[in-house]
């Protein structure tokens, strides 16, 4: 028996690479299939295996799966109601997010930070393109790095095109298993390039749109990185985490939020209209961004559907 970590999966067949061997393609035993009804998807990009090789074909049979650490689901397609895990065993997860070019909104980046929050996983937001900024576009991006530094996020910027040093993204993703995600358009595969130029990632022409149609199934994959740790590619994250979490509990995952909804009158305040609100207070006094109060609100009434 050997272990490795899950780095692509294809479906049916599933890369394992232990160590600095060369992956080998392994089949899962039927019997997972079975345990996990709701996934679609029984094992994940990021998943710890004990796995038997089998000599003369070269390939492996999966035969345990190792408790994990975390995991992120989303929904398996649009209609459905089966999620798929996108990614076990995560240390952090980054959203590459561009004031423009494309636009990135504000309920994308909060849902993002909320489903983190949710799941117990450390973020970082990566703002690109700032080669691409005028004087407009700059102010507002101050603006929100203001924000989200005040809430305790990290927040980066970068020009993946065309800055010459990228060492603050390297040290971000040095030795740790990040999740990367984003609008398809923003960047990721051309950070990832720069910092990885051997992967030789495809970059521009693929829009995530054409990968996740109604019925195809897209799966994350899991690069390694030579100097240390693993970059997971996301291919879209339409639909990623949080609906299956109950409106009660969305507060708790907006960390200032939830700070000021010890003040609520009401200890069940939902924020939206009850008198004695402290968030709506604190919205008023400008301690809690309107932006952020404004995520909060679509995501709980369900209204932020078209930015996933
Ligand atoms: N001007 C500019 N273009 C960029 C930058 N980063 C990526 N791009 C371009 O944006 C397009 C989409 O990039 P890609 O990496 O494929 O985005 P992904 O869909 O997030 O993987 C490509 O044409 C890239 O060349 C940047 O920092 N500045
Ligand atoms: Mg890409
Ligand atoms: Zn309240």
């Amino acid at each position: 028996m050997r272990e490795g970590v899950v780095i692509k999966s294809t479906g049916s067949w599933y890369n394992v690479k232990s160590g600095d061997e060369t992956p080998v393609s392994c089949k899962i035993k039927g019997k997972f299939r079975l345990d996990e009804l709701k996934s679609t998807n029984p094992v994940a990009v990021g998943d710890r295996v004990v796995y038997s090789l089998d000599q003369t074909t070269g390939t492996g049979v999966i035969e345990e799966i190792k408790e994990r650490q975390n995991y992120i689901v989303r929904r398996a397609s649009n209609l459905s109601r089966q999620t798929q895990i996108l990614a076990a065993n995560i240390d952090q997860a980054i959203i590459v997010a561009t004031i423009n070019y494309p636009v990135t909104t504000p309920v994308f980046i909060d849902r993002f930070l909320a489903t983190t929050e949710a799941y117990g996983i450390p973020a970082t937001i990566i703002f690109n393109k700032t080669d691409r900024y005028d004087h407009y576009h700059r102010d507002q991006l101050d603006e929100i790095i203001g924000i989200y530094k005040g809430i305790g996020y990290d927040v980066l910027t970068t020009s993946a095109k065309h800055d010459e040093d990228l060492s603050n993204i390297k040290e971000l993703l040095r030795d740790k298993v990040s999740l990367l995600a984003g609008h398809s358009g923003v960047g990721k595969s051309t950070l990832i390039n720069r910092v990885e130029p051997s992967l030789n990632l495809k970059t521009g022409r693929i829009s995530d749109r054409h990968h996740t149609g109604r019925h195809t199934t897209t799966f994350a994959e899991m690069h390694p990185l030579s100097f240390g740790g693993y970059i997971i590619d996301t291919p879209g994250i339409r639909g990623f985490g949080l609906f299956n979490i109950e409106k009660e509990e969305l507060a708790h995952y907006f960390r200032e939020i939830f700070k000021e909804a010890k003040e609520c009158r009401y200890y069940n305040c939902t924020h939206l209209h009850e008198p004695g609100c402290g968030v709506k207070e604190a919205v008023e006094r400008g301690d809690i961004a309107s932006s952020r109060y404004n995520s909060y609100v679509s995501i709980l009434l369900n209204r932020d559907e078209k930015y996933r």
